[in-house]
């Protein structure tokens, strides 16, 4: 069986920009784990120790080689997640 990349979207539900990656997410029919970064510091933390600040949304990509990428802008998210959904 070959693994599959694990997709965890980095977010907080107010946030205009993550509902929209959200919602692309949805229409294409792919699965992100969410990490809401308000009830769960830790996943701040995590931001501010890749990313150098906690500004959302963030997606995190574990590829199935091992390898982990780190996308933030909602309009380049979007954009990885529709090539990924093709
Ligand atoms: N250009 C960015 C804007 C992201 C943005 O402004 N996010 C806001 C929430 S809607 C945020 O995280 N603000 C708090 C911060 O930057 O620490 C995108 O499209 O992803």
């Amino acid at each position: 069986m070959v693994a599959a990349d694990v997709l965890a979207l980095y977010y907080f539900p107010a946030c205009p920009f993550c509902v929209r990656v959200r919602s692309a997410a949805d229409a294409l029919g792919l699965d992100l784990e969410l990490r809401d970064i308000h009830a769960t510091p830790e996943y701040a933390a995590e931001l501010v120790e890749v990313m150098g600040k906690t500004t959302v949304p963030v997606l995190r990509i574990a590829e199935s080689n091992g390898e982990i990428r780190w996308l933030a802008e909602s309009v380049e998210i979007i954009e990885c997640l529709e090539e990924r959904a093709v």
